[in-house]
């Protein structure tokens, strides 16, 4: 048994502890959309910003406290939308600038905010900055990677200045004939590379956040971070030894295009920017930082401090399978608030368009949702899980990902039974809807009796609870390791305190008993218990709940609310 204190959140004066205020980002839960596939408006089959404005009511209805957009920058679309043309303007696919304020606006009179993508590691090559840097045209002639050739080979082609790779494959380098000189891609060869030793690029990226800040955006979260910078030396990357072809990003070991200890600093002049914007404006809003950072976590724990708010919590996504059990989901929760250096603020993560989603991945969404939701710190969701949507297999001839595998959890947001699931009006959706469907959508889970959707509605309800918002976090593992229990304990005793306990096993029923001087019991008394939320088709009864003997299907799981009283 382990326990947590969230001191975070905490002062203790004169003896008594006393809440502090949290701010909106910490309460709550932060809910991303795939704008290609939330809500069509005008019928070309792609979702766009008039789709979701007439979806606001539903999004305010699951009382989350912001969006988060995935890329809507102009932008050719070599990489949907990761190439961007102009940082300040919308692709006209999504709508124009003019429907992105009103968004904003009407996002905001429901109590949410607008969080934008920042994708700081390169442009398109049709943005102008690179249009211009490469007839070197001041200022920009120094805004991007430009290196001469290392020599010409004895048909007159350039030679790259070294062997690195870009992770769609082939050279990193692509020859300028107009400049004369390579530039480096570490993406799609119309993704240069920004240089960020030039503090001009470093100043035009706080701009371009002040634009959008002045748009009224209530933050950022910034893409893959880990290839801002390069070894300005140019050393050639040694073999990795992996067994695959030498054109293959894999064949290096990327020590000196990754996670170079610039990084992080540069983020934090982002950061400063962005706090100082905050405090300017006067306004008592945090405007939000949030970081995506693949490494192994003591380098992500890096990204905290005067970095960001928080990098992106992938645990749930890196170290859980569908079977995984309840002390690989302990695992995965202990690894972060274990690890967190002292005023971090924990998030959880359960998937996004770039991995299978959380249905799945877990084989479970009701239960996964139970399982985060209500720990300490900010839940991040992905749109489509409060429906318990899963990936869409999709026909090789149909794949329109350049990666090639990212395509099925991008599939249309479920809305009804109607065709195309009420996603578009249109003769044919960007990428085809799940055949599930005429059973996951919006309107029958609001129908039903149990859904996803309503459990997902009460989770969210249940985060103003000060126990969820302060209470310690108690994790156990009981049955065989199978079975999950966690408690947020009420620091002032007439709180209501929570339990979640979930039974991970695919195929065995166990029965629990977490009163005192059990197995993995709490170090509390458990007392008025009641069933506040169960998953769907498990039976617990709501009624006569004992905590000493209580009985869970395969994959079910429950949260109940009770008094804790200590001996
Ligand atoms: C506990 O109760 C006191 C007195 O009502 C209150 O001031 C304090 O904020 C509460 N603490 C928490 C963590 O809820
Ligand atoms: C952030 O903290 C690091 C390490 O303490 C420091 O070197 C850096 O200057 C700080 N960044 C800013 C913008 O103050
Ligand atoms: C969870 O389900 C497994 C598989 O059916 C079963 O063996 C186990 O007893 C259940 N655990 C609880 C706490 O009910
Ligand atoms: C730091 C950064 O922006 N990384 C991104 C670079 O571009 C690729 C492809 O668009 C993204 O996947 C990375 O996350
Ligand atoms: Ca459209
Ligand atoms: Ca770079």
């Amino acid at each position: 048994m382990r326990h947590l204190s969230l001191i975070a959140g905490l002062v203790l004066i004169a003896g008594a502890v006393q809440a502090q205020q949290l701010d909106w980002w910490q309460t709550g839960v932060i809910y991303q959309i795939y704008p290609r596939s939330y809500k069509d408006s005008n019928g070309d089959g792609i979702g766009d910003i008039n789709g979701i404005i007439s979806k606001l009511d539903y999004i305010a209805s699951l009382g989350v406290a912001a969006i988060w957009l995935s890329p809507i920058y102009k932008s050719p679309m070599a990489d949907f939308g990761y190439d961007i043309s102009d940082f300040r303007d919308i692709d006209p696919l999504f709508g124009t600038l003019d429907d992105f304020k009103l968004l904003v606006a009407e996002a905001k009179s429901r109590n949410l905010g607008i969080i934008m993508d920042m994708v700081p590691n390169h442009s398109s090559d049709e943005h102008e900055w690179f249009v211009k840097s490469e007839q070197k045209i001041e200022p920009y002639t120094d805004y991007y990677f430009w290196q001469p050739a290392k020599g010409f080979d004895p048909n007159g082609a350039p030679i790259p200045p070294n062997n690195w790779l870009s992770v769609f494959g082939g050279s990193a380098w692509a020859w300028s004939e107009l400049r004369q000189e390579f530039y480096l891609h570490q993406f799609h060869a119309k993704q240069p590379d920004f240089n960020y030793r030039n503090p001009a690029i470093v100043q035009e990226l706080k701009d371009i956040l002040t634009f959008w800040y002045d748009l009224g955006v209530y933050g950022f979260r910034w893409d893959a971070v880990t290839h801002m910078f390069e070894d300005p030396a140019l050393p050639d990357e040694p073999v990795s030894g992996n067994p695959v072809d030498p054109n293959d990003y894999n064949y290096l070991k990327h020590i000196y295009t990754q996670n170079l200890p610039e990084t992080p600093y540069t983020l934090s002049l982002y950061k400063a920017h962005t706090d100082e914007y905050s405090l300017n404006a006067g306004d008592g809003l945090h405007r939000v930082m949030m970081l995506e950072v693949w490494n192994p976590i003591e380098e992500v724990m890096q990204y905290y401090r005067n970095v960001s708010d928080f990098p992106f919590n992938f645990r749930f996504l890196t170290t859980m399978g569908a079977y995984s059990n309840g002390r690989d989901a302990e695992n995965a929760i202990r690894g972060w608030v274990d690890n967190i250096p002292d005023n971090g603020w924990p998030n959880w993560v359960l998937g996004n368009h770039d991995i299978s989603r959380v249905g799945s991945r877990l084989q479970l969404t009701d239960g996964a949702i139970l399982t985060t939701l209500l720990l300490p710190g900010t839940s991040i969701n992905y749109y489509g899980e409060e429906l318990g949507m899963v990936d869409t297999y999709i026909p090789p001839e149909e794949v329109v990902d350049p990666a090639g595998y990212r395509d099925p959890p991008r599939t249309p947001m479920q809305w009804d039974d109607s065709q195309f699931a009420g996603f578009t009006t249109g003769p044919k959706p960007w990428l085809r809807v799940n055949d599930n469907y005429l059973t996951v959508n919006v309107a029958a889970e609001e129908a039903a009796d149990e859904s996803v959707l309503k459990i997902f509605r009460k989770l969210v309800a249940l985060r103003k609870e000060p126990a969820i918002q302060f209470g310690t976090l108690h994790t156990t593992v009981v049955s065989y390791e199978l079975v999950l229990a966690y408690a947020r304990e009420a620091v002032n005793a007439t709180d209501r305190s929570y339990m979640v306990v979930l039974n991970w096993s695919h195929d065995q029923t166990h029965v629990v008993n977490l009163s005192p001087g059990a197995f993995g019991a709490f170090p509390f008394e458990i007392t008025n218990p009641t069933v506040e939320i169960r998953t769907i088709g498990s039976d617990i009864p709501y009624d006569n709940f004992d905590p000493s003997a209580f009985t869970l299907k395969p994959r079910a799981g429950c949260v109940v609310s009770f008094n804790a009283v200590r001996k």
